[in-house]
């Protein structure tokens, strides 16, 4: 929009002066943009996953930033305690924005109550160290020292004080957004996601205040990998959110200090990257972008179909068991010719077909010769119920909660003496049926997921409801068809 806008008042400016057209053509359009430094302003700090607005003015201008470093005991998953270095109380750092050419007049506080001393070393400084020696200072003192923004880009600064690993798994990190003259191309909603890791003594999960494990610094062993400080910050509530039609751009980075990430968006396409934080958008259509320890990316897409679009690194197991997991939730109307949703679940017996009278309903196996199993236990007799509910659970929950029943620390509940499925055997079935979103506590620990229906049939759901009973420690409960058939039946939705 900008951009056209532009173009249409340079094309009426040349048409009512096209007789000095050879020297307005010279010159050009640019001329609307001066290079004089005029004027000054205190910069927009955003905390993640905002971003400040974009820049309009037409000139540069002395930008003052004032950021205060700051060692704070915060949140770093549930029932977990980490102390954080930060810029600006929070991880990752606070995002500035700022133009091409601009004067910034960087001002860093140490807070009195810090124990270290810390400085910062931004990556779009250029000068010796990015700005480390001049803004080294002590707690309780504040340093000051200037730049000019030379080159456009999306930039991560991080503190620089040695030991500089310690200072960044800490969480020391942020980025600047340094637009290039004409801003970028205007988009319905931006946010600033980054990644980074967290080497604790503990593993993922242990409870309490966690210490910092050099070990597993060095080792690049991480317990935690998330998104924006801690697991969950862009989860449930705090889902990132957009409507059905909008553009959305993300400004990425990656603290690290060790890993690189493979960003991706599940069930989306980012229409534009532009690759390593530099500001040409240079391939469209990418599904996965990496985004290098100390760097960044730029992707934008449009977003057409509504739903919960997962945002991951996609080395899996960093997003599954350690963290780095967020929502984006879109709203609107559906297009089911973009996207149809299941459109028809049939039975499939595979090279299995003689065997057709074990299954009445939908069910998906993933191999024959899990089917092979039970046809042979059931024609042996023996606890029917039991292994019809053991071959459901293995190929339908055990994805999420583990086949002993454990599931994953703040991720998915367990179900092994699970205090919230053994008191309401129809609260259980309910979920089974229709699923569950929203906070629940299990054993006393907060979980905000989302478990989707079960399509299964009612035989099915008493089975593996009886065998999930019946393992680690439940209560034994059976769950039997008419009760399925009952909750399935009822209107009221059971208390949470
Ligand atoms: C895709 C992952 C996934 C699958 C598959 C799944 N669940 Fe869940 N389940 C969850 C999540 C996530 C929650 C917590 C939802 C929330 O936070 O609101 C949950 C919650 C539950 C709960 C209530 C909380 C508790 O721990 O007691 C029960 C009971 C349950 N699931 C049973 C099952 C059964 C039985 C199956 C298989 C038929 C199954 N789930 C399949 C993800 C899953
Ligand atoms: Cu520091």
């Amino acid at each position: 929009m900008k951009i056209n806008n532009r173009i249409k008042i340079c094309l009426a400016f040349f048409s009512v002066l096209i007789v000095t057209a050879a020297t307005l053509f010279s010159s050009g359009c640019e001329e609307s943009f001066s290079s004089q430094v005029k004027g000054e302003e205190h910069a927009v700090l955003t905390s993640a996953p905002y971003v400040p607005s974009p820049i309009i003015r037409k000139h540069p201008t002395k930008v003052v930033v004032d950021l205060e470093t700051k060692e704070v005991t915060r949140k770093l998953a549930d029932g977990v305690e980490y102390t954080f270095w930060t810029f600006g109380g929070e991880v990752p750092g606070k995002f500035s924005r700022v133009r091409t050419g601009d004067l910034v007049e960087f001002h860093l506080h140490n807070s009195p109550t810090s124990k270290m001393p810390h400085n910062i070393d931004l990556h779009a400084v250029t000068g010796p160290g990015g700005g480390a020696t001049s803004s080294f200072t002590a707690p309780g003192h504040s340093s000051t020292f200037s730049f000019k923004t030379m080159n456009p880009g999306l930039y991560v600064y991080h503190c620089a004080t040695a030991p500089v690993g310690l200072h960044i798994a800490n969480g020391m990190y942020g980025l600047i957004l340094v637009e290039p003259e004409e801003g970028l191309p205007p988009v319905d909603r931006e946010y600033y996601v980054m990644q980074s890791e967290f080497y604790t003594e503990g593993k993922y999960g242990d409870p309490g205040l966690q210490l910092f494990s050099q070990d597993k610094a060095i080792d690049e062993n991480p317990s935690y990998v998330v998104f924006n400080g801690s697991v969950g910050s862009l989860t449930g509530d705090k889902s990132l959110q957009a409507k059905t039609g909008e553009t959305v751009r993300f400004y990425i980075g990656n603290g690290g200090p060790n890993l690189i990430s493979s960003f991706h968006v599940i069930g989306e396409i980012f229409d534009k990257v532009y690759g390593e934080g530099g500001i040409i958008a240079n391939q469209n259509n990418v599904q996965t972008t990496i985004v290098p320890a100390g760097g960044s990316a730029i992707v934008e897409f449009k977003v057409d179909v509504p739903g919960t679009f997962i945002l991951v690194d996609h080395s899996i197991f960093r997003a599954f068991n350690k963290g780095a997991i967020g929502m984006l939730k879109v709203t609107g109307k559906e297009d089911l010719v973009i996207y149809s949703g299941k459109q028809k679940e049939d039975v499939y017996l595979g090279s299995n077909e003689k065997n057709d009278d074990i299954f009445s309903g939908p069910i998906e196996f993933s191999s024959p010769e899990v089917n092979t199993t039970i046809v042979a236990k059931q024609e042996s007799g023996s606890n029917d119920l039991l292994s019809l509910g053991k071959i459901v659970f293995t190929s339908t929950c055990v994805a999420c909660h583990l086949a002993n029943g454990e599931g994953i620390p703040n991720v998915f509940p367990p179900l092994a003496k699970s205090d919230y499925l053994n008191k309401d055997k129809n609260r259980a079935i309910q979920t089974v049926i229709k699923g569950l979103s929203g906070e629940v506590t299990v054993n006393g620990k907060k979980y905000n997921g989302v478990m989707p229906p079960q399509t299964l049939n009612e035989k099915q759901i008493s089975a593996v409801l009886t065998y999930v009973y019946s393992q680690w420690g439940n209560s034994g409960k059976t769950v039997k068809e008419d009760e399925v058939r009952k909750v399935k039946g009822s209107k009221t939705i059971v208390q949470k």
